[in-house]
């Protein structure tokens, strides 16, 4: 059994792959683990051994016949693409085509198929093409499944489609994630992942979660979170990153924190764990306390943008951006590095409002990392089902679907200027004085500097140098001339060679540029003797009573009346008159 996590092809055609990926894919090491169970219990009989091989082809190189001609020489057996986005579906797909090619029964899942069987009312056209390539389509989650389709596809009686998006597995006592050493050591820093959870409820529009996994919190249990810490530490690994897309609405939170404080505190495990939360976790007693103890160094946070127009035109109801500075200045209090997404493009967005908006989190709130993304339709979302049945023209090529472009049209900018202000914004965002700012907050907050330094670079250069956005970011690029978009051509080796040199050169020396100056400034900033007493709007934790921040006053006019928001002076003013 081959397990193939696909990538996704640059604008050139060229897959995008790494010597080292920096994130690991958790949909490879839970598959994994379902087909080890499977091997384990002999599901296909009492003589048939099942021997697994693993890929993420963000750091690995597949090579097609060399598997087909393992699979062949074992006796049989079946390709499963793993985890497959939307964007990377045509990757997918022209995987899929070469191992049918050569006879290869194929088995694919992952986001892309569930999200458009979930949402829409017939099958595209993309997943039709699969089905005629001979290519089986699983939708939902394999949990209790797999041995199923082991099965059929090892008697030839596969169905073209597994649907199994109404009936969601429990997560408590589930075969959990893993995958083998050597296939964890391809990503920089040896992280692994789980998730502790499935599932989120709350109803942003552009979200396929929550039409794919649900919106009930679905949980392992902290005994399972154990097993998978000693199970990874057995192997060498106990960094981790935590899948589950809100760790804070995990209602099992607590145990799974405290189980994890054990093994550290307790058992001596060095736990380092990465987790995704909302912008309300401050909220919840002891959570981010908890967190830290736990071994969380690094957190994402949904942050998605400052005005509360559009978070409430995508359902974000649950942002309040007049808590965001609470929220982040809690975690910085606990040393944890945060990381936030923003999207550009919502509807009432313009060049002007996108860059006064960067300007204010630059200067108002404690963010160390900030990521871009465009606004995009993703197939499984209400955004994409809307816009489908509407007839509304989407870019048909789902490469693009990886947020990096603009893949509809926008009510108030063309997609030339959406793209300026995409490309604008990490400049405008990573500009040396504020790097600067950045690092000097973090020595101030008692940071490590060298770990922010790391970040600040990769995501300052990933997506102006290497062109891809930092979550798809690994260290030296490869480009292999064969592996080349289907139907676009394979270049002559006199050509190819000549200009991939040029191009390694020249992004080499940008790199080395950029890490010199950053190293510059942490130097800077090191030496810098007031250094540990630095202080700026954006830590101060304390809004005067009656007072507001300036970016909620800015946003005034458009905070909903909802419990705990500010009440704004000329509301304000209007009681005290009557
Ligand atoms: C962790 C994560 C990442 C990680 C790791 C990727 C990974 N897949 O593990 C990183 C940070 C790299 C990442 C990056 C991106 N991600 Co991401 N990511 C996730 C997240 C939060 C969890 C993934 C996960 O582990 N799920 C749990 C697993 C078990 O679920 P699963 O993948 O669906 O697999 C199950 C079934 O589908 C099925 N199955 C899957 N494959 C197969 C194969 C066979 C043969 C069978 C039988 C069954 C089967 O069985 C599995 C077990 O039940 C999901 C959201 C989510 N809740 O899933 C988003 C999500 C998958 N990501 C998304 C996106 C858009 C991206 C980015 C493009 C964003 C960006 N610009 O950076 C990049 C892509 C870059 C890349 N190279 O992957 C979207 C995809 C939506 C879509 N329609 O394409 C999601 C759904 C989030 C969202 N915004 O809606 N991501
Ligand atoms: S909070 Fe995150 S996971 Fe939950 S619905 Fe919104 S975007 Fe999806």
């Amino acid at each position: 059994m081959v397990l193939i996590k696909p990538s996704h092809y640059d604008p050139d055609g060229y897959v995008i792959q790494w010597m080292r990926s920096t994130l690991p894919s958790n949909s490879l090491a839970s598959v994994y683990g379902l087909v080890e169970e499977c091997a384990h219990n002999r599901a296909l009989g009492p003589d048939v051994e099942i021997e697994i091989e693993a890929y993420d082809e963000c750091n690995t190189i597949i090579d097609v016949a060399a598997m087909a001609k393992r699979i062949r020489a074992g006796g049989g057996g079946m390709v499963g693409l793993i985890g497959v986005q939307s964007n990377q579906y045509p990757r997918a797909l022209d995987l899929g085509r070469q191992f049918r090619r050569l006879d290869v029964p194929v088995v694919m899942g992952g986001f892309h198929v569930s999200g458009c069987i979930a949402m829409l009312p017939e099958l595209p056209a993309d997943l039709q093409e699969a089905l005629d390539l001979g290519i089986r389509l699983f939708a939902g989650e394999a949990e209790g499944r797999m041995a199923q389709v082991l099965r059929d596809v090892a008697a030839g009686t596969g169905k073209p489609i597994y649907k199994f998006l109404n009936d969601l597995p429990e997560m408590a006592a589930a075969v959990y994630p893993i995958l083998p050493r050597a296939v964890v050591t391809r990503v920089a820093g040896h992280y692994s992942s789980f998730d502790a959870g499935r599932g989120c409820p709350f109803q942003c529009s552009f979200c396929t979660i929550i039409n794919v996994q649900g919106r009930k919190s679905r949980y392992r249990t902290a005994d399972d979170v154990e097993a998978i810490v000693r199970a990874n530490a057995e192997r060498d690994i106990t960094r981790f990153f935590v899948t589950d897309d809100n760790f804070a609405r995990n209602r099992n939170w607590e145990p799974i924190l405290d189980r994890l404080i054990q093994l550290r505190e307790r058992d001596g495990f060095k736990i380092r764990l990465m987790l995704q939360v909302d912008t309300l976790c401050h909220r919840i007693p002891g959570f981010i306390e908890k967190a830290a103890r736990a071994g969380c160094n690094a957190v994402f946070i949904g942050l998605e943008n400052i005005n509360p127009e559009s978070l409430m035109g995508t359902k974000k109801r649950q942002n309040k951006i007049w808590e965001y500075r609470e929220m982040l200045l809690a975690w910085r209090r606990q040393k944890v590095v945060t990381y936030a997404g923003y999207i550009l493009g919502f509807p009432t967005d313009t060049p002007e409002t996108i860059a006064r908006d960067i300007e204010i989190i630059k200067k108002e709130l404690p963010i160390d990392v900030l990521e871009f993304f465009y606004l995009t339709p993703l197939p499984g979302s209400e955004d994409h089902k809307n816009l489908h049945l509407r007839g509304v023209p989407m870019d048909p090529d789902m490469n693009k679907y990886d947020l990096e472009h603009a893949c509809t049209e926008h009510p108030l900018m063309s997609k030339a200027t959406w793209t300026g202000v995409y490309n604008d914004a990490w400049g405008r965002y990573y500009t040396d004085a504020h790097v600067e700012t950045i690092m000097r907050r973090a020595v101030a907050s008692g940071i490590t500097p060298k770990k922010v330094l790391e970040l600040l670079i990769i995501f300052a250069g990933s997506a102006r140098i290497e062109g891809v956005h930092p979550l798809q970011f690994g260290f030296i690029r490869r480009k292999l001339r064969t592996q080349r978009r289907y139907g676009m051509p394979v270049v002559n080796p006199l050509v190819f060679y000549p200009w991939r040199v040029i191009d390694f050169l020249k992004v080499a020396s940008q790199w080395l540029l950029l890490v010199r100056r950053y190293r510059r400034i942490m130097a800077r900033v090191e030496a810098d003797p007031g250094a540990a007493s630095y202080f700026d709007e954006a830590l101060n934790p304390h809004t005067a009573p009656g007072q507001a921040d300036h970016f909620v006053e800015v946003f005034a006019d458009k905070i909903p009346h909802t419990h705990g928001a500010p009440v704004r002076p000329a509301a304000a003013a209007a009681a005290a008159t009557v």
